[in-house]
C-alpha cells in the first residue's frame, strides 16, 4: 500500500511572509526526498481560481455577507480538496499549502465575527478526515504585515479592512494555535533568516 503523503499549511495575515516561507519550506522537503504539491487557498483548481478572483475583486457597490464570503472560501476549499489534496495525499505526496480551514476560523470566526458553530458545523461535514499534520502559523502585528503588503499596490476587497478586523483575525489565529495541537506559532517580525531557520526546526520535528 502507498504511504499516505503530510499535509503541511503555512498559515497568517498578509505580509506575515507566507509566500517566502513556501519555498523555504518547499526546499526543505525536497532535500528531504519527498515529492511536494504546492496549493493555495482560496485558489488551486481552475473554479476555485474563478471564486478567488470573486472573493477578493467582488464588485464594492454590492455589500459581500459574511455568510457568503465563508461558503465561497468553503467551496473553493472543496473543489481543491477532492481535486488535489486527497488524490496527491493519497499518492503519497506531500501537500504545502499557502493556507487552509484556520484561514476562515481566524478571519469569517474571528475577523468576521461569524458564529463558530457554523464554521464548526461545515468544517466536519465537508473536511472529514482530511487534516493537517503540521500548521505553521507565522504570527506578525498586523500594522507591520499590511505596511509589508503595501508596498505590492492596489489592495483587494478584504486587504482594505480596518486595522481593527486583522487585530481580531490575529486573535482568533493565537487563541487557536494556543489550545489545539500541530499549530507551531512562528515569529515572524524576526529577519527573513531566522523565520527560516524556526521553519526548518519545526519541520525536523514533525518530519525527520
Ligand atoms: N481568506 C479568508 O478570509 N478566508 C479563508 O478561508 C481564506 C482566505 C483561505 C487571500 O489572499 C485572502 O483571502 C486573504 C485572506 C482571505 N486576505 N486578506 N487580506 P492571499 O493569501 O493571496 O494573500 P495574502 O494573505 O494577502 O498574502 P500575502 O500578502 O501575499 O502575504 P504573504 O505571502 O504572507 O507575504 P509575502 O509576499 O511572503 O511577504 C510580503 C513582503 O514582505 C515581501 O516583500 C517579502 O519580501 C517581505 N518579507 C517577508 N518576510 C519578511 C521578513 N521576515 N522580514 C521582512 N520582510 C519580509
Amino acid at each position: 500500500m502507498t504511504k499516505q503523503g503530510k499535509f503541511i499549511v503555512i498559515e497568517g495575515l498578509e505580509g506575515a511572509g507566507k509566500s517566502t516561507a513556501m519555498a523555504t519550506v518547499q526546499r526543505w522537503l525536497e532535500k528531504h526526498g519527498h515529492q511536494v504539491v504546492c496549493t493555495r487557498e482560496p485558489g488551486g483548481t481552475p473554479l476555485a481560481e474563478q471564486l478567488r478572483t470573486l472573493v477578493k475583486h467582488a464588485d464594492p457597490a454590492e455589500q459581500i455577507a459574511a455568510e457568503t464570503e465563508l461558503l465561497l472560501m468553503y467551496a473553493a476549499r472543496v473543489q481543491l480538496l477532492r481535486n488535489v489534496i486527497e488524490p496527491a495525499l493519497a499518492a503519497g505526496q506531500c501537500i504545502l499549502a499557502d493556507r487552509h480551514d484556520l484561514s476562515s476560523r481566524a478571519y469569517q470566526g474571528g475577523g468576521r465575527q461569524l458564529n463558530e458553530q457554523l464554521i464548526n458545523d461545515l468544517r466536519k461535514a465537508l473536511l472529514g478526515n482530511t487534516q493537517p499534520d503540521l500548521t505553521l502559523y507565522l504570527d506578525i502585528d498586523p500594522a507591520i504585515g499590511l505596511s509589508r503588503a503595501a508596498h505590492r499596490g492596489q489592495l483587494d476587497r478584504i486587504e482594505q479592512e480596518q486595522l481593527a478586523f486583522f487585530e481580531r483575525t490575529r486573535a482568533k489565529y493565537l487563541a487557536i494555535a494556543h489550545s489545539e495541537p500541530g499549530i507551531v506559532i512562528i515569529d515572524a517580525a524576526q529577519s527573513i533568516e531566522q523565520v527560516a531557520t524556526a521553519l526548518e526546526n519545526a519541520l525536523a520535528e514533525v518530519m525527520l
